[in-house]
């Protein structure tokens, strides 16, 4: 019955020359009981974006800030008990932080106007832990009133980062009253500072005080953001953004925006991401094999979040960590180039300004896109092209053409519909394959062989409906050589330690040293079950009597960003043996391996 109704829609949608008029599926569609796997497909290649989703993804570049308590305390979570006092910027100046992002490329600002210590950057009336607290302009300042300014002068777009874990409110976990409390700080928000294009609602969720749970209202949160700011697209925990899955930088190079993961604040999330057994970390969330399981699909592309240094907040101790721009074209590669939005985040400094070492760095990879992509070798490529699975189309170079990387885009506008592709190169030798892939959607750049051609050949060996190729181009971009960073997190050599203990880890370093500093570091910066999370840590003079150092420690945000983490003790702390004893993420016994704990020597030996 149900297939019957499917067919009497696609006849009704039907126009006068017989040829049926394509349906359209505005972000959601919901796959009728019993549709074949075909009639699916069919469908999927008509659900398109809003029209917020759109102008987001055509922005490619987004920043983000991340400033607040943790720049004044060098931590990367904080925990809701600091003193506001200590919010300080001797020098801060929003317009600095627009000028050099504008500068860059960026398109947007997402600024961390409450991060899950519950410090609002914002004098809000909802609690005292802000700005309004601390001695920056006597109490009278407003961190999102300058950036939002600046935005403004300058033609950026503006976002705020709100987190809904707040380790400060009293009320949190309280659900309604907290509930509450949050649509408050979101309605000053979106009602105060004019235009609002994106509200950042971070995934992580702890517990509030006594170990309540808060629950949290996402329907209000949602309908709280489309009354005020209807044009403002909600990421993450939002259902217009998806999160790429890591703070790696590292995209999928098969990425659907239609997919079938339902977004994580919808109730039915959990039921229906578990029966298709994914998640955001999930390789595949829109094949032809998950359309056939799904019972629905969104239109809910990717963003890949990540920092420019290790760090979301700005520590001093990182200013010789900025990626590399080698790094850093191999992160737009794999975010822009893998149909994803890039928002990289560029942490202000406890001055409120954005260190050299960032902004040195942005320029260069601003200059270097700007070369790489300024002479499209292409011509004629962007004349429309509408093809069907089998079609292809060869597009004449430039004479002389040297490339390397090919850009392909679909209009997005008309849905996501490139299944599968080939790419050819016609050059001295005749033509030969040069790349493949299987989506493409707003934007896919591969990088291929350095070539000399005449001609590419495009191939779209399998598409949804007929897919609407807006742009082929052809580019050649300089190989960038890596500075190598040198993993300095460890002063002794590990083979001069004994371990004593694993379950704690115990470590007899050899000799008596003093330290400034330990460091743990997950093994090849991979998230694992039983990582450390909350942490002791003690040093002994004969592996017998024990001095604590820090009682409650906990390796902040490293779930999701298992970059080493180095933790400075407030003096010198000398012993022969150190001890760390932690407990995981779930809360169970941590595995920690030598190779993973480097000390920090006070006076390092060279
Ligand atoms: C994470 C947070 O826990 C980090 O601190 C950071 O804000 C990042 C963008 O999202 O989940």
């Amino acid at each position: 019955m149900k297939r019957l109704l499917y067919s009497l829609i696609l006849v009704a949608l039907a126009g006068c020359s017989g040829t049926p008029k394509e349906p359209t599926y505005v972000k959601h569609l919901a796959f009728p009981e019993g549709a074949t796997l075909d009639e699916k497909v069919d469908m999927a290649a008509c659900l398109v974006p809003s029209a917020p989703q759109l102008a987001w993804q055509q922005m490619e570049l987004t920043a983000f800030l991340h400033f607040g308590i943790n720049t004044f305390t060098d931590r990367e979570w904080g925990d809701g008990s600091e003193d506001p006092a200590l919010f300080n910027p001797t020098g801060l100046d929003a317009d600095q932080w627009v000028r050099t992002l504008k500068a860059a490329g960026f398109k947007m600002v997402i600024l961390t106007a409450k991060h899950h210590d519950g410090f609002c950057l914002w004098p809000t009336k909802t609690t005292r832990h802000s700005v309004a607290s601390s001695p920056w302009k006597q109490g009278k300042g407003d961190v999102v009133r300058e950036v939002r300014d600046a935005c403004e002068r300058h033609g950026m777009k503006f976002g705020v980062y709100l987190s809904p874990w707040d380790r400060n409110a009293d009320c949190y976990g309280d659900s309604p009253a907290y509930n509450r409390f949050f649509i408050e700080q979101l309605t000053e928000l979106l009602t105060n500072y004019g235009q609002v294009h994106e509200v950042w609602f971070d995934g992580a969720n702890g517990e509030g005080p006594n170990g309540k749970k808060q629950v949290y209202d996402w329907d209000a949160f949602y309908r709280t953001i489309r009354d005020l700011q209807p044009d403002a697209v909600t990421a993450i925990m939002g259902d217009d953004v998806r999160w790429v899955g890591n703070e790696k930088g590292l995209g999928r190079e098969t990425e659907w925006s239609a997919t079938v993961l339902t977004p994580g604040g919808y109730a039915r999330a959990g039921e229906n991401n578990a029966r298709l057994g994914i998640s955001n970390m999930a390789p595949d969330l829109g094949s032809r094999a998950m359309l056939e399981k799904a019972t629905e699909l969104f239109w809910y592309p990717s963003e890949v979040d990540v920092s420019i240094r290790p760090g979301w907040f700005y520590h001093a101790t990182e200013d010789a960590k900025v990626k590399s721009l080698k790094h850093l074209t191999d992160i737009y590669f794999q975010s822009v180039g893998y149909n994803s939005v890039l928002l990289l985040n560029i942490p202000p400094d406890r001055r409120g300004r954005i260190h050299a070492a960032d902004s040195t760095r942005l320029q260069e990879l601003a200059c270097y896109l700007d070369r790489t992509f300024a002479d499209d070798r292409v011509v004629g490529g962007d004349k429309p092209w509408r093809a069907a699975g089998g079609n292809e189309r060869v597009y004449k170079l430039k004479p002389g053409s040297r490339i390397n990387v090919v850009l392909l885009q679909e209009d997005i506008a008309r849905g996501q519909r490139v299944d599968s592709f080939v790419v050819e190169a016609r050059t001295a030798e005749g033509w030969q394959t040069i790349g493949e892939g299987k989506t493409v959607g707003y934007k896919r750049l591969l990088r291929v062989p350095d070539i000399e051609a005449s001609a590419l050949r495009i191939r779209l060996t399998q598409t949804r409906r007929e897919a609407n190729i807006s742009r082929v181009g052809a580019f050649y971009a300089e190989p960038v050589a890596e500075q190598t960073m040198v993993a300095e997190w460890n002063d002794l050599p590990r083979d001069t330690w004994k371990v004593v203990g694993t379950s704690p880890l115990v470590v007899d370093l050899g000799r008596n040293v003093a330290l400034s500093a330990f460091t743990y570091a997950p093994l090849n910066a991979e998230a694992r079950p039983d990582m450390a999370f909350r942490y002791r840590f003690a040093v002994s003079d004969d592996g017998t009597a024990w001095r604590e150092i820090i009682a409650n420690g906990e390796f902040s945000n490293i779930v999701n960003n298992p970059l080493p983490q180095t933790v400075a003790f407030t003096g010198e702390v000398s012993g022969r043996y150190v001890r760390l004893e932690a407990t995981s993420p779930e809360g169970s016994v941590a595995r920690i391996v030598p190779e993973e704990l480097g000390v920090t020597l006070v006076r390092p030996e060279s």
